[in-house]
């Protein structure tokens, strides 16, 4: 029997379109070599062209999943996407308490790419205050950067990406990586920020065409490197790489966003293995 994979333990909605949510988490951290537990935060019902309606589960249900699992197999990541309500982020937040050296990838899910609200401001008082000063990393893209590190005397000016990401910072997570897909650049430019200010930025070709779930890959991704052992910074650049890829590759399923495609390197012809020959006359 062979060793068991890493293993990452994903808290994240499911989304119907298998696009985004704990589908994306799924194929993105098995596609990286981990074995992925899921938390069902709560259902969404959506296609590719939007989501139509959430539906929250029992706090309770939300933490007895995680107990269960917790207590049954070593966990080497926490990756943790939509939450649903305030309720679930206070269990969840209380559940990862008592395991504080397992690394935490923080994806604040605030509203898909596509605009539809996915957090109250209630909840992002609560993420705020309860997951941030537990996350290793989190991965907000400009806009929820913006929006979790605003402050009451901001007024209408909004602080620079670096300010915010300083702020976050302060809230008491270790890292922030801010993603640039929705800045008006010509390259998406991503900026990974520690204690001592910027720490790598990568820039990449900017894709045509609209994408659901690359923040969910993203953010997969890395807690699937921290899972198999690579440094912080190293693996963000990796899960970018990854994430670059997967959308290169992505596909147009249905009537709306193109998704990423999380398993394109095993569609890749060239990287094609031939099936073994057998000896078994009845197959020959
Ligand atoms: O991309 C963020 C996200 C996460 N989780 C679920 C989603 C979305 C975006 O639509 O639907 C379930």
């Amino acid at each position: 029997m062979s060793q068991p994979p890493p293993i990452v333990l994903s808290f994240a909605a499911s989304d119907s379109s298998g696009g985004a949510g704990v589908q994306a988490d799924i194929l993105t951290l098995a596609s990286m070599g981990c074995h992925p537990l899921s938390v069902i935060t709560a259902i969404t019902v959506q296609d590719t062209a939007g989501v139509d309606d959430v539906m929250p589960l029992d706090p309770e249900w939300v933490a007895d999943q995680a107990r269960a699992v917790l207590e049954d197999m070593p966990v080497h990541v926490f990756k943790i996407g939509m939450l649903g309500s305030v309720e679930i982020i206070t269990v969840i937040a209380e559940v990862i308490s008592d395991y504080p050296n397992i690394p935490l990838v923080l994806d604040p899910v605030l509203a898909s790419g596509r605009g539809d609200e996915l957090a109250s401001e209630d909840m992002v008082i609560a993420m705020r205050e309860l997951l941030l000063p537990q996350a290793t990393i989190i991965t907000p893209n400009s806009m929820e950067a913006r929006r979790l590190a605003q402050d009451d005397e901001d007024d209408y000016d909004t602080p620079p990406l670096s300010q915010c990401a300083a702020r976050l910072l302060h809230m008491g997570c270790e890292y922030v990586l801010i993603t640039g897909t929705h800045e008006n650049t010509s390259q998406v430019t991503n900026n990974l920020y520690g204690a001592d200010g910027v720490i790598r930025t990568d820039s990449w070709q900017r894709l045509p065409g609209s994408y659901h779930g690359s923040g969910c890959t993203l953010a997969s991704a890395i807690a699937a490197a921290l899972a198999n052992g690579l440094p912080l910074a190293e693996g963000v650049y990796e899960a970018q790489e990854y994430t670059w890829q997967s959308l290169k590759s992505g596909f147009r399923p249905g009537m709306g966003q193109y998704l990423p495609d999380r398993l394109f390197w095993a569609r890749d012809e060239t990287d094609t293995v031939d099936a073994p020959k057998t000896n078994d006359p009845a197959r020959n």
